[in-house]
């Protein structure tokens, strides 16, 4: 059953769904002017997961995220300017510059990180799950991963044990079509992913990954039945990212109508456009926001810019060894 947000929480939803499609635009638009290097991978399009999701748990719940990280970064309450410090290799970054847009982790925010070795995750999410059903702790980890993650073993065998162990994990798939180029149709061995919570005693549910009040209600119901019983949960949020899976990914796996009918169903546009014909929103205050998330964007980007600089291999053994890497 989806809920209908309240004007306040409504347009906190909007907010962080805008900066977080912002930030991506922007963090685009950095690499292909050669701002920033190395590689990243966004999540345009699926930004209704990740405001649904630990928006609606508790925030000394942990999550473990992905590759594809900013949004549920963001979602977690880090700030814009320590994950771009980080996308700029600068020592005020999340990793201290070291680990760039795949290695976001801040414990501030109970946020565990991301790896880029897919569905590893998983894994390190029930250990964590193991560890705070030990301490008697009242909190739940969230173990993001996708469609093509969902295939890996990893991901099988900690879902069995999850279930054995009665751990507080919260399965959450972020099925959105496609693993690169890969079409979930041809790779996934069921029509949905959920149907795989069967087969190791996890209640499961399937719902529309691009209404986050779908998913914002879908996980505070998940999260109800983790505590309740004592079980692991795994939820199923069906969307699609608009963005290519990596830099220079030009999607000749994939129709343009197909990305159409798609951009029918942006979350931003559903939110939105349902705050409008609720009497919570104009489209006036709507581009205001926009304007100014933009404007907070651009700045902060701007700043940084002129603090980047070489990072010496000494620093970066300052940061990884108590000892300095004792050389
Ligand atoms: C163990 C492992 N195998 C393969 C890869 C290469 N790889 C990087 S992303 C990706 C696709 C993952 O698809 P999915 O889990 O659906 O997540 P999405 O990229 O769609 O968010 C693959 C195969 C990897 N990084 N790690």
């Amino acid at each position: 059953m989806a809920i209908a947000f309240d004007r306040d929480r409504g347009m906190a939803m909007l907010s962080l769904m805008v900066r977080s499609r912002l930030f991506e635009q922007k963090v685009e638009a950095l690499f292909s002017s050669h701002e920033m290097h190395g590689t990243t991978h966004l999540a345009i399009g699926q930004e209704a997961v990740h405001a649904g999701v630990s928006p609606a748990l508790d925030p000394d719940d942990w999550i473990v995220t992905t590759h594809r990280c900013h949004g549920h970064t963001l979602a977690k309450g880090s700030s814009v300017e320590a994950m771009l410090a980080e996308f700029f290799g600068l020592s005020n970054g999340l990793a201290k510059g070291l680990g760039g847009s795949m290695h976001l982790l801040d414990l501030e925010h109970h946020n565990a990180g991301s790896s880029a070795v897919v569905g590893s995750g998983v894994a390190l999410a029930t250990g964590m799950a193991l560890q705070l059903k030990r301490m008697d702790s009242p909190n739940l980890v969230v173990a993001f991963f996708g469609d093509g993650a969902s295939n890996r073993g990893i991901v099988h065998e900690s879902m069995n044990m999850a279930s054995i162990w009665g751990l507080p994990v919260l399965f959450l798939c972020e099925h959105n079509l496609y693993g690169m180029s890969s079409c979930a149709d041809e790779m996934v061995s069921v029509d949905s992913i959920a149907k795989r919570g069967v087969a190791y005693g996890i209640e499961s549910r399937s719902v529309d990954g691009n209404d986050v009040e779908v998913v914002y209600a879908a996980v505070q119901d998940a999260a109800a039945y983790i505590h309740k019983e004592g079980k692991p949960y795994l939820l199923e949020t069906r969307t699609y990212r608009f963005s290519g899976h990596s830099k220079n990914d030009q999607r000749v796996y994939r129709t343009r109508e197909e990305e159409r009918v798609w951009g029918q169903k942006d979350p931003i546009k559903i939110l939105r456009d349902r705050m409008v014909s609720r009497g919570h929103l104009t489209e006036d205050a709507y581009k205001r926001l926009e304007t100014q998330e933009q404007a907070v964007l651009d700045e902060i980007a701007e700043q940084l810019i002129k603090q980047r600089h070489e990072l010496t291999l000494d620093e970066a053994y300052s940061y990884m060894y108590a000892d300095g890497g004792n050389r």
